[in-house]
């Protein structure tokens, strides 16, 4: 098993009752009207009727006589529905579904029924997974529907198949090759994203390439438009915001000048005509180097308006990241997106959504929720989160993100009501709007498992599940998906998911404990660097752990850089306390003294120090726990698995002591005696390089 067929790898039946109910509901499939997302569910029933059954799926001509399931809308079905039935079906909206049995003068049918085509391709994935995690029961009726309405994927893919912050070998869109050859990946990649309800991708890197937008690139993404379409996946594009001057001959991208618009629309129209349900445009403008409004001294929400202005007559949207800050500005970076959106609250259209990264620096491994959410009332907010581990180990460890996610989306905003919370900003039950989103910016590559590692599959697997309800718990989400990979076995479960519920909190552990964050290696991101200082300040470590011999951590309350008070005032004045701030954020918002007493009546170096220590011990323990599948899981998954925690723990040691001894040339105290003693030579550390690392970008 290389893991290729990822959580839709449909395994034969072993409970002789289930076996006998399955093969009963496939041996008489009837499709209610046509169209084509039923080839997908059919596509999907013969994948899972071979490899559950070992056995074609029989269809039948005739809705009754030889039919036990039934498969269609809810229009569709609407003469064996009742009024009641029926009300209560179409109440889950165009993207909800209900499955259950239906009686039909004395013969009992299964019932799968979708409001449009596409639920009912959510229900048939659900049914699935019913039947794979040995939970179906043909006398339960489930209904469901998602909370957000855009669930999406971005990938930050080059033309060339490189991929920024690529941890899973290259792009698999094949540029090169599109659109006369469509690899079979791409079919295989709809049903893994429609499986867990994602339904929109935008495709390219959001330092975008202006290219994408030319006719010859917009026909190879029809293919892949068309592709996605049965599945329900809009496809989305980033537009370089210079492109006017790069492919328009134009000298300007002034989002005012008339002939700046022309070029957009006349561009948005070419896409249209061979792309019709085309989602839109992902922007990065003024940030780091790409091109954008403040060019003109247009602000953010003139450029997005133009944007939008010309998607809005085709029901295309600009999804505009929040994601800007600037070196020549001198404020901590933290309160940069907050200065830059705040004031533009209601000014931007109601086809643009502002994509907020998850925290207000950059998807450290764990940061407070950004200030922007709960801070605007009229300006639709989406989150981004980050699934591919650019700060959490790559490739290479096993960090299961659901558990931050969940923390993040439960968060109290306390605005823009008391009850608030994150979830509840970007679900838009608290706020007005109506376009809601959440983008995931993409863990998948040309490797054969997808991911990388293994384990990166149950991170786009959790992503896809909270951005269809931000209210699941991780823990279940990670049972799910282990049941789904990995089989029925009890034993397995409860050792695979202890691995993973303990993975993140051992990762900020040996990482960034405590609040202090972007301590990591320069360019690639990849190990410690606590010492990197030089170029950019905030590019640099020293700038955010701001060590000293007095102590350690930034400033931001109103002593330091203010940061804090962009947040609502439960949250700012409390915290402005470090005896009142959760101590996971202490040093996030607070520079204290090495001396300072935390809650265990330890000195905060001494926290210092038994945190990295026990980032490596939990390491060595998600090792210990796997080995002890050994015998249980398949040799191939299992030795992939084990090498790279391997490596896991070889890392948490290098965090650990080379944190440590680095940050000892400041305290100048000894390491606790309870730790294991950091070895090593501080130098050596500091010269570890790393050319060849993956996400490497030359000129950074
Ligand atoms: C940072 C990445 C950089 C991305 C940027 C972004 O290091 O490669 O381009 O985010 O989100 O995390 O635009």
């Amino acid at each position: 098993n290389d893991g290729y067929k990822l959580w839709l790898d449909y395994q034969p039946i072993e409970r002789s009752e289930l076996h006998q109910t399955v093969s009963e509901l496939f041996s008489g499939i009837f499709f209610f009207g046509k169209n084509p997302s039923h080839e997908a569910i059919k596509k999907e029933l013969e994948l899972a009727s071979q490899g559950f059954l070992k056995q074609a799926p029989k269809y039948s001509a005739d809705r009754f006589q030889t039919t036990q399931l039934w498969i269609g809308t809810r229009q569709e079905l609407s003469q064996f529905l009742g009024l009641e039935h029926q009300a209560k079906i179409k109440a889950l909206g165009e993207e909800g579904y209900w499955r259950g049995s239906i009686i039909h003068e004395g013969k009992s049918y299964y019932a799968l029924i979708g409001n449009s085509p596409v639920s009912t391709l959510y229900a048939s994935f659900d049914f699935l997974k019913s039947i794979q995690s040995n939970t179906f029961d043909k006398d339960t009726e489930k209904t469901d529907y998602p909370k957000i309405k855009l669930r999406m994927l971005n990938h930050w893919d080059n033309l060339d198949r490189t991929v920024e912050r690529g941890y899973a070998g290259f792009s698999i869109w094949d540029w090169h090759r599109l659109p006369g050859y469509v690899d079979p990946r791409y079919i295989d990649y709809a049903r893994a994203n429609a499986s867990l309800g994602i339904n929109a991708v935008s495709l390219t890197n959001v330092n975008a390439n202006a290219w994408i937008l030319r006719e010859d690139f917009v026909e190879k993404v029809k293919v892949l438009a068309d592709l996605f379409r049965p599945y329900g996946i809009k496809v989305f594009l980033t537009a370089r915001f210079s492109a006017p001057i790069e492919m328009g001959n134009l000298e300007t991208a002034d989002p005012l000048d008339e002939q700046v618009r022309s070029f957009w629309k006349e561009r948005v129209d070419m896409i249209y005509e061979a792309i019709p349900d085309f989602g839109g445009f992902l922007v990065k403008a003024n940030s780091e180097g790409q091109p954008g409004p403040h060019e003109y001294n247009r602000d953010h929400a003139e450029g997005a308006n133009m944007l939008a202005d010309a998607l809005a007559p085709h029901g295309g949207i600009v999804i505009w990241r929040a994601f800007v800050y600037s070196h020549e500005i001198d404020e901590d970076r933290h309160k940069q997106a907050n200065l830059e959106f705040e004031p533009l609250d209601g000014k931007f259209r109601d086809n643009v959504i502002v994509q907020v990264k998850n925290g207000a620096i950059d998807f450290q491994p764990r940061e407070p929720f950004h200030p922007l959410f709960g801070a605007v009332k009229e300006t639709n907010l989406g989150m981004e989160f980050q699934i591919t581990q650019e700060y959490l180990g790559q490739a290479t460890q096993l960090v299961y993100l659901g558990t931050m996610w969940e923390e993040i989306l439960m968060d109290k905003t306390y605005r823009p009501k008391p009850s608030s919370t994150v979830a509840r900003v970007i679900d838009g039950s608290d706020t007005e709007q109506n376009l809601t989103l959440m983008a995931g910016v993409s863990n998948i590559g040309t490797d054969r498992n997808w991911t990388g590692h293994l384990f990166g599959q149950a991170n786009w697997y959790a992503f896809g599940q909270l951005a269809w309800d931000p209210d699941r718990s991780a823990a279940e989400i990670s049972e799910e998906w282990i049941k789904l990979t990995f089989g029925q076995k009890p034993e397995i479960q409860a050792k695979i998911k202890e691995i993973m519920l303990a993975s993140h909190e051992a990762a900020v552990n040996y990482m960034t404990p405590l609040g202090l964050h972007h301590l990591m290696g320069r360019s690639h991101h990849y190990g410690p660097g606590p010492w990197v200082e030089g170029g950019r300040a905030d590019w640099t470590s020293l700038y955010y752990h701001r060590a000293d011999s007095l102590g350690i951590g930034f400033d931001r309350t109103e002593t330091g850089s203010g940061a804090l008070n962009q947040y609502a005032n439960e949250i700012s004045k409390t915290w402005s306390d470090p005896k009142k701030t959760p101590e996971k954020f202490l040093l996030w918002f607070h520079h204290l003294p090495w001396d300072y007493q935390m809650q265990s009546g330890n000195t905060l170096w001494e926290e210092i120090g038994l945190h990295y220590d026990k980032g490596v011990k939990t390491a060595r323990e998600m090792r210990s726990n796997w080995r002890e599948l050994e015998k249980l899981v398949d040799s191939e998954r299992f030795s992939h698995v084990d090498q790279l925690l391997g490596v896991q723990i070889e890392e948490a040691e290098w965090w650990r002591n080379s944190s440590l001894l680095y940050f000892q040339t400041f305290a100048k105290r000894p390491f606790p005696d309870s730790i294991e003693q950091p070895e090593g030579d501080l130098e050596f550390y500091k010269q570890q390089r790393f050319p060849f690392a993956p996400g490497i970008r030359p000129n950074w």
